[in-house]
């Protein structure tokens, strides 16, 4: 049963869902806590980050030991109880592998340190002598996606690398035994009864032989096809061959990965036939309000992984990039166009990514200096915030400085004034952000446009539209969906109205920053 293929997965950045014991982060008892919630929104599947024993310098994604749980976010037995509980919600459970580096917690790592240059316990690790003189400059000229070079020196003058912060080596992908600890830990959690895996930066891993100089230098995460020699390698597509391989042997188990890669046929190679049943596509959340962008976005999105019999993914945000409602222009227009544009994703064939508090409408937070977390705010020598104004704890009910998220002090602060925000009080107001998302996943679950088992579901038809708008179809059913980007009411396209992001106007136009499904 091939559950992901037009499944709506909901990110739940567990450190800032719900706080079971007053730490004020997140855990996977409040995950529990929440399931009902979950149901009632009507979401498929649960994608849960990084809950690994952790030094946390990275919030998790520095992983000490990927088949623990860390205390400050529960137990195994704790875990256990998740996954039984959230299946019983009819939720699927999706975990998060963070494979292209480890803490330099992990026993691995450590091992390395208390070992000799040359040691099998440095050649799990890219550990390297440095150049210049006294050997006093970094191996080659990589940099961090986080800022700086992307090698730290240890005490016997070798140097390691590491693509993000300095607390997260760099594994040795040519070496046998970190494929094996991979796969034991893919059958570690399978056994435990996951349905499906995210792949951290599944476009690393596989490093080029001797590790040459980039002639650019470059800094960013997303892969070209014009010679990053960090990222998007060759080998790497024989790691996700075994992933699959293992996989297979667990009916229903799936593996998304995430890959920042530019070139269509190089992204499409990621979801051949037998590698990962699915990768993020970062398209839409990187194009403008903008019909005929969001449009050239769509098309090219779903040829992309036509070409290889895959289905499109799609994700307007996550816990790296700024919130729609922000990135759209924030306050009351942002929120429309955050609304517009979570109809148009949900309308479209595929499977669906939300962030959680995403279907509340909530917005980036502007977190002071003091209390700013992010790695990447010390790494970039405070030239970049860093991702916590997207990390800010969900609001539950209202009548509280921390809004039923924790019983404590929540590890980034949220803002006074979000009591209209809550959960609590969306639920009840059929017009609020949660309500439209309700309506639009209770469709996608009853509603023929969704449900007709035809294959031609992966495409879409598009209609005529008024300049600054778009509406298609889906193939082979009558479900579709119209937005407008324009300063301007438009007619809507033929259909009775199922559903629409903000009210029509008095003559049942489709308004500005508005989209609608009909059928
Ligand atoms: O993300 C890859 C990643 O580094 C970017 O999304 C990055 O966070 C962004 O360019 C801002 O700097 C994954 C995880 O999603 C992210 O949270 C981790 O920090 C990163 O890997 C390292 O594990």
């Amino acid at each position: 049963m091939q559950w992901w293929r037009d499944a709506v997965v909901y990110q739940v950045y567990v450190r800032s869902f719900a706080d079971s014991d007053g730490d004020g982060v997140g855990d996977l008892g409040g995950v529990r806590s929440r399931l009902g919630y979950l149901e009632l929104l009507g979401v498929d599947a649960l994608w849960l980050t990084p809950f690994y024993r952790s030094p946390m310098a990275d919030h998790g994604y520095d992983v000490a030991d990927p088949r623990d749980v860390d205390p400050v976010f529960g137990d195994l037995a704790a875990f256990d109880a998740l996954v039984e509980d959230a299946h019983r919600h009819g939720l699927k459970i999706i975990v998060d592998l963070v494979p292209n580096h480890t803490s330099t917690e992990h026993e691995w790592f450590r091992a390395a340190l208390d070992s000799a240059p040359g040691s099998p316990e440095r050649a799990r690790y890219h550990f390297r002598p440095g150049r210049g003189t006294d050997g006093d400059e970094p191996p080659n000229n990589w940099r961090s996606i986080f800022g700086g070079p992307a090698w730290e020196r240890v005490a016997d003058g070798e140097w390691y690398l590491h693509l993000f912060a300095p607390e997260q080596a760099d594994l040795n992908w040519t070496n046998p035994e970190v494929w094996a600890d991979l796969e034991k830990t893919l059958r570690f959690w399978s056994d435990r009864g996951v349905d499906g895996f995210r792949i951290d930066v599944a476009h690393g891993m596989a490093k080029p032989d001797g590790l040459p100089d980039d002639p650019q230098a470059r800094t960013e995460l997303l892969a070209n096809t014009d010679g990053d020699l960090r990222f998007d390698q060759d080998g790497v597509h024989d790691v996700h061959r075994m992933v699959r391989a293992v996989l297979d042997h667990y009916p229903g188990r799936m593996a998304v990965g995430e890959i920042w890669v530019r070139d269509d046929e190089r992204f499409a190679r990621y979801v051949r036939p037998d590698e990962l049943h699915q990768a993020f596509n970062f398209r839409l959340l990187q194009t403008p309000f903008d019909a005929a962008a969001v449009r050239e976005a769509v098309e090219h999105s779903i040829a992309a992984v036509d070409a290889v019999g895959s289905r499109p993914t799609w994700t307007l945000s996550n816990h790296d990039v700024s919130r729609p409602v922000t990135r759209y222009g924030g306050g009351a227009v942002g929120l429309a166009r955050a609304r517009a544009m979570a109809l148009v994703m949900l309308a479209l064939p595929g499977s669906v990514y939300v962030y959680n508090g995403e279907e509340l409408g909530m917005p980036d937070v502007e977190v002071p200096d003091e209390a700013l977390q992010d790695p990447v705010w010390e790494r970039s020598g405070h030239t970049e915030r860093g991702r916590d104004s997207c990390r800010i704890p969900v609001p539950w009910e209202g009548g509280g400085p921390a809004y039923g998220f924790s019983s404590g002090e929540p590890w980034l602060p949220m803002p006074a004034g979000w009591d209209a925000l809550t959960a609590a009080e969306q639920l009840e107001d059929t017009g609020s952000t949660l309500s439209m998302f309700r309506h639009a996943l209770e469709l996608r679950h009853t509603h023929p446009g969704f449900v007709a088992d035809d294959d031609r579901r992966t495409r879409v038809e598009w209609y005529g539209a008024p300049d600054g708008c778009l509406a298609f179809r889906r193939s082979g059913t009558t479900l579709a969906c119209a937005l407008n980007t324009s300063d301007a009411p438009v007619p809507l396209p033929p259909g009775d109205v199922l559903v629409t992001s903000g009210p029509l106007t008095e003559d049942g136009q489709l308004p500005p920053d508005t989209a609608a499904w009909l059928a």
